[in-house]
Parts: C-alpha cells; sequence; structure tokens
C-alpha cells in the first residue's frame, strides 16, 4: 500500500516531517493505527537496524530514524490508546538503571498499546524504586525491563529483586528483552518471560496477563 511505502521510506531514510505527513496519509486513507506500528514503523526500524548492522548506518542515522519514528508516534498514541476497550492489562515499562537507549523500549511500548495494553511509560535510566512506584501506584499486572548493554543486565535482577524484597513479585509478571538479553538470562535472573522483538513482546505479553 502506498501510504505505508510512504512512511516506511520515511523513517529509514530519518526524515520526521515526512514521516508524520505520512502517518496523517495513512489514517486518512483508513488504516487502522496498530496497522501503521506494526505494517510501518516496526518494519522500517528493522532494516534500520539491518543497516547498521553492515555498517551502511551508523549512530546518527540511527537516530534521526528514531526520531521520525517518534513523530509518527507522537500522532498515533492518542490514538492507540483511545480505541475505548477495557485494555488487555496495565504494563510499566521502562530502560533500566544506566542504560539510556530507549529506541527498542519505545517500539515495544508502541506494540502494546497497539495491542491494547495500558502503557506506564517510564522513559531510560530507571531505578527499581521507579518501577515498583508506578506498578503499584498504577496497579499494573505487568512490568516490561529493557536493557541493551550487558554492563546493565544484572540492573534487571536487581529490579526483580528489589520487587520481591517489596513483597510485588507475586502481584506482577516481569518480562525483560533488549539485544544482549537471551531467553537463557530472563530464566537466571527468575523473570516470567523473553522476547526478541517488539512483536514478540505482545504475544508474550498476553500470554503472562492470561495466567
Ligand atoms: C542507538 C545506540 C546508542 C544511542 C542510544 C539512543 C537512544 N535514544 O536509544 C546512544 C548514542 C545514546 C548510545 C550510547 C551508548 N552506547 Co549504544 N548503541 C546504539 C545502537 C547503535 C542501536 C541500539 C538500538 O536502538 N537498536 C534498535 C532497536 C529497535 O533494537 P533493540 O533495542 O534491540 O530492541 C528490539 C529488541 O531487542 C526488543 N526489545 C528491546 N527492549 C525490550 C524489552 C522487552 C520487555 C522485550 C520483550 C523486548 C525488547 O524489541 C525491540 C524491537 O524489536 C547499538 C548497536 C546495535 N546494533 O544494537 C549500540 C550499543 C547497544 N551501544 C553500545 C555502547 C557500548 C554504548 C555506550 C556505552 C557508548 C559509549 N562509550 O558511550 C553508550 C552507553 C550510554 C548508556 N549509559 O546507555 C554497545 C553495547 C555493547 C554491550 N554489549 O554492552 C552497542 C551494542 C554498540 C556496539 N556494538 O558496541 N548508543
Amino acid at each position: 500500500m502506498a501510504e505505508r511505502d510512504e512512511l516506511y521510506a520515511a523513517v529509514v531514510e530519518g526524515d520526521w516531517k515526512a514521516a508524520a505527513a505520512a502517518t496523517r496519509n495513512a489514517l486518512a486513507a483508513g488504516m487502522a493505527p496498530v496497522a501503521i506500528v506494526s505494517q510501518s514503523l516496526v518494519p522500517a526500524m528493522d532494516e534500520v537496524g539491518r543497516r547498521f548492522d553492515c555498517e551502511e548506518y551508523f549512530v546518527p542515522e540511527m537516530l534521526i530514524s528514531a526520531r521520525a519514528m517518534k513523530a509518527s508516534m507522537e500522532i498515533l498514541r492518542p490514538l492507540l490508546a483511545a480505541t475505548g476497550a477495557e485494555p488487555v492489562g496495565r504494563v510499566v515499562i521502562g530502560t533500566v538503571k544506566g542504560d539510556l537507549h530507549d529506541i527498542g523500549k519505545n517500539l515495544v511500548a508502541a506494540m502494546l498499546e497497539g495491542g491494547g495494553f495500558e502503557v506506564i511509560d517510564l522513559g531510560a535510566d530507571v531505578a527499581p524504586e521507579r518501577f515498583i512506584q508506578a506498578a503499584a501506584a498504577r496497579n499494573a499486572n505487568l512490568v516490561a525491563l529493557s536493557a541493551l548493554l550487558t554492563v546493565t543486565m544484572p540492573s534487571m535482577k536487581t529490579t526483580i529483586e528489589a520487587f520481591r524484597a517489596a513483597g510485588l513479585r507475586e502481584k506482577v509478571k516481569i518480562m525483560v528483552g533488549g539485544a544482549p538479553v537471551t531467553e537463557q538470562y530472563a530464566q537466571t535472573i527468575g523473570a516470567d518471560g523473553y522476547g526478541e522483538s517488539a512483536g514478540a513482546a505482545v504475544v508474550l505479553a498476553r500470554k503472562l496477563v492470561a495466567g
């Protein structure tokens, strides 16, 4: 579909104005907000990641693509949230303490919103106490932790332990992800699940809240 290609190209090229315009065009053409996220934004950022891996793109290109994705998300977010239906679950999400990477976390948050979850996004560099405070205050049933650095992966473990110490571990399911994180690591630190992509995060989140 033309609108989809237009947005995909704008994000890959890092043109935030074109991304915003393409998003509006896609909506005007009747595309559902969630389809715009899953069919254009996520594949576009996957492509950006692929170009990065083969050294066609470097950090600046990655950042301008992320900015274009954000410009689109700013238009989509209120629409994703306003579907009117009771949320599937309430999730507190953040990148763990010491870690400033938030591009992947933002994609996961967007996909969860698109998947019908109420998302409380705490941003990046989030201390365990903030996760606990937000989960308790908002009565969340899911916590999603992101880490992109091997040195901040232990912050995931610290955060899970802090939930246990606060007596809240049984109240929430905790899922983890981020490029260096593995299924095995998730099990080692006592997480309830691991997802390797934003799409996988939604499938996992649904499974976790279902029981
Ligand atoms: C962009 C980037 C930055 C940007 C971040 C900007 C931002 N706002 O996020 C900036 C320039 C700030 C940065 C800084 C640093 N970075 Co950096 N950065 C990257 C880079 C190039 C891309 C990361 C990214 O956004 N990927 C794209 C997204 C879409 O993918 P993703 O994050 O993996 O997320 C997907 C999945 O993992 C999953 N997912 C993610 N989170 C979650 C959570 C849950 C719950 C689930 C289920 C799934 C899930 O879903 C996402 C979408 O599908 C990577 C290299 C790479 N190829 O990964 C290095 C990289 C992560 N950085 C690295 C380093 C070393 C640093 C610095 C220490 C550099 C320095 N010396 O200053 C600093 C650290 C700053 C800090 N304290 O955090 C290393 C980490 C090495 C390691 N193994 O620890 C990498 C791997 C580069 C490298 N090859 O050396 N970085």
